[in-house]
């Protein structure tokens, strides 16, 4: 399976992050792109192949289908205008949100923040836009490849090693180690490429431990792009304040975007019977290519997802996904276990070039 890695990951090192009041190391760190790229290797899959873009500019018009210009503006300049106002140089983490019914939107460096993030687990670091412009790169040309590929290979599959994740980015927020949409820009760029006959509709299936509330909310609207999604549920999990199941889309969108909160201990039988149902939801919708926004947070093993998922389970993973026989793009999201997220990513490859049953 060809996949993509920008180096440029690298840049973005966030020291900590907050989580019930308290500073804690970041989990999400680069050593996780090394991991993944031994799993892979020893699985006998391919070495990605370097992307070297970083610049935002010829990436704008894709992007701004799915962020707001404004959103992308600060992205892009908040670490300068944060440390220019006397910010902490350690990285930008907003201390005061702006609330409801709190509608100024002034431009201090030190304010600005608390407009976009929606939580206190998203430092942006002096290499955080570069990091990010980097992952995004990677899925835009990882879905051009699978483009190229589908009507030549039959049963498609391209894996984006995309660091930093993306699927809690929306429209104009950031936060739980996310800041550009990886996964919605490649679903997008599906969508458009080729005049936008190619892929009529594209299915989001989200299978990271957390809900994707950013891909959630950039299809909210859309009927095109059906977004499933299964997480830990968020009545007693983070992001607490989406991922519940009468979140259906609104407008031409109702009915195109479906949760399965699932309750913590989550183990392979159950997510399997919750897998097969979100499987069928969208063969029924009659997607034209899959989009899979892949974490393994899920495995028991981890150090911040709360579900119970044998590693046996991943490679079957895989082959349920082959089973839709759509060309399918595989971005990468969570996964903590530096021990295990090799292998378990390798797995879930291999296993839809193999269809394991
Ligand atoms: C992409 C992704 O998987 N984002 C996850 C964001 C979840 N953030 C909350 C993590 C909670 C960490 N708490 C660790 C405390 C243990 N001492
Ligand atoms: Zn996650």
């Amino acid at each position: 399976m060809i996949s993509f890695l920008a180096a440029e990951h690298n840049q973005h090192q966030p020291a900590y992050e907050f989580w019930n009041s308290r500073p804690e190391p970041s989990v999400e760190v680069p050593a996780r792109v090394e991991a993944i790229l031994q799993g892979l290797e020893k699985a006998g899959l391919e070495a990605p192949s370097p992307v070297h873009e970083t610049d935002l500019a010829p990436l704008v018009p894709a992007l701004e289908r799915i962020h707001t210009h404004s959103y992308l503006d600060y992205l892009q300049s908040a670490y300068a205008r944060w440390t220019a106002a006397g910010g902490d140089p350690a990285g930008v983490m907003p201390f005061v949100y702006a609330g409801r019914r709190m509608a100024g939107k002034p431009e201090h460096g030190l304010a600005r923040p608390g407009l976009y993030a929606f939580d206190m687990g998203a430092l942006i670091v002096k290499g955080t836009a570069p990091a990010a412009n980097g992952a995004a790169w990677t899925a835009k040309r990882a879905a051009e490849a699978l483009a190229r590929l589908a009507p030549v290979v039959s049963q498609t599959g391209v894996y984006a090693l995309c660091r930093p994740p993306g699927h809690h980015a929306g429209s104009d927020f950031y936060g739980g180690y996310c800041y550009l949409n990886n996964a919605a820009l490649a679903a997008d760029v599906l969508r458009t490429v080729n005049s936008g006959d190619q892929f009529p509709r594209v299915a989001l299936l989200d299978i990271d431990v957390h809900h994707g509330n950013g891909s959630q909310d950039i299809f909210y609207k859309r009927s095109d792009v059906l977004v499933v999604s299964l997480h830990m549920d968020p009545a007693v999990e983070y992001p607490f304040f989406a991922g519940y199941q009468n979140e259906r889309g609104l407008q031409s969108g109702e009915g195109y975007n479906i949760n399965y909160p699932l309750p913590l201990g989550t183990g392979d039988e159950a997510y399997r019977v919750a897998m097969h149902d979100a499987l069928d939801q969208i063969a029924r919708f009659g997607a034209s290519a899959c989009v899979v926004s892949l974490g393994v947070d899920t495995f028991g093993g981890d150090p911040i997802g709360k579900f119970n998922l044998s590693r046996d389970i991943y490679p079957k993973i895989g082959g349920w996904i082959a089973k839709l026989g759509c060309p399918t793009l595989f971005v990468q999201e969570g996964g903590y276990n530096l021990t295990h997220i090799g292998e378990l990513v390798a797995s879930v490859l291999a296993g839809f070039e193999q269809k394991i049953p």
